[in-house]
């Protein structure tokens, strides 16, 4: 597999092509995939600066980590024990807060380069109360890039050294060599979604699917994209939890020319469209604002989070497998 260093801006970039048509780059900066090209087209919503890289409110393709998602007043309940996370949405904590795993630089090595893939790991440790959770966490987060077929493994573990609350994800956005949402069709085997509240996007009970939200047989994301159950909560679109069912299915999105499947070892997977204006020049559209990809992210349920025991790992994985039709 060929490998090739370079830089974006300051930013280190590690570049690996399975000779097969994928081709990742990955960055230490928050353990992250900064762009994905598959059969030559760019398949990842990826800023074209490290400016823009370094934006800590997208979350371009890095790695979310205390715990994915929001935390109401930032506030979470240990062994009996209430912590105060740094908040950064208001009143509340999104994705781990301003000490988000994402925001930092973590040692990077290449494990592996043969005929059967490329593999490199990326370590990071948090100090205990950085974020106001106990515990230092030491956050190992592996890539695999197959060398047999178009397929890469996210391997995500940390291990803390007190009992404390994990709840990792990749925030990785996917457009699959279009420049917006319009061509792009979405298949999620859910019949279940937590609602987000109106008020501020926290997470509140597990609902039956609805129609606008159901995806169980494939079907254009901007279809329903003005449905009054979107347009009249804060999420301007879709920014919701799907609780997948039991069949394994993966999550699947495509258009005319590729198809990618994700699948993964967590409950459920937020779908997120790209939904507020933004002005970030990224490469695969200089026109449009919103929907110019959507992140599909993987997570643990927001409401059976587990404790995470001293010394323990917590580990997921997440499966990108891309196919040209
Ligand atoms: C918005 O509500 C969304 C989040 O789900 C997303 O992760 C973030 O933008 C990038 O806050």
């Amino acid at each position: 597999m060929k490998i090739k260093y370079t830089r974006l801006g300051e930013i280190p970039i590690i570049v690996a092509d399975n000779e097969l048509g994928l081709k990742v780059y990955f960055s230490c900066y928050g353990a992250s995939i900064y762009a994905i090209f598959f059969d030559g087209k760019i398949m990842t919503l990826t800023p074209k600066t490290s400016k823009g890289f370094a934006r800590s409110d997208i979350y371009f393709g890095k790695t979310i980590g205390a715990i994915a998602g929001r935390v109401k007043d930032g506030k979470v309940e240990i062994n009996g024990k209430t912590y105060q996370m740094f908040t950064n949405e208001g009143k509340n904590t999104l994705h781990g807060g301003d000490f988000c795993v994402s925001k930092f630089l973590f040692s990077g090595k290449v494990m592996n380069n043969n005929e059967t893939a490329f593999s490199i790991r990326y370590l990071f440790k948090k100090k205990k109360m950085k974020d106001g959770l106990p515990g230092n966490v030491e956050y190992i987060v592996s890539y695999y890039l197959s060398a047999k077929e178009n397929l890469l493994l996210c391997d995500m573990k940390a291990i803390p050294s007190e009992d404390t609350l994990i709840s990792m994800t990749n925030h990785s956005y996917f457009c699959l060599g279009d420049e917006n949402l319009n061509n792009l069709l979405l298949t999620i085997p859910a019949k279940r979604f937590v609602h987000p509240n109106e008020e501020d996007l926290i997470m509140t009970e597990e609902r039956d699917i609805i129609p606008c939200l159901d995806f169980n047989k494939r079907k254009p994301i901007m279809r329903d994209i003005e449905d009054p159950y979107l347009v009249n909560s804060k999420t301007l679109g879709y920014d919701h939890y799907f609780v997948l069912d039991d069949s394994k299915k993966p999550v699947i999105l495509e258009n005319q020319h590729y198809k990618l499947e994700i699948t993964s070892d967590m409950e459920g997977i937020v779908i997120y469209s790209d939904n507020y204006p933004d002005e970030c020049e990224v490469v695969n559209t200089k026109t449009c604002k919103t929907h110019r990809g959507i992140a599909l992210e993987p997570e643990d349920h927001p409401h059976k989070l587990m404790v995470t025991k001293k010394g323990d790992t917590y580990h997921r994985e997440i499966i990108y497998k891309f196919f040209k039709k």
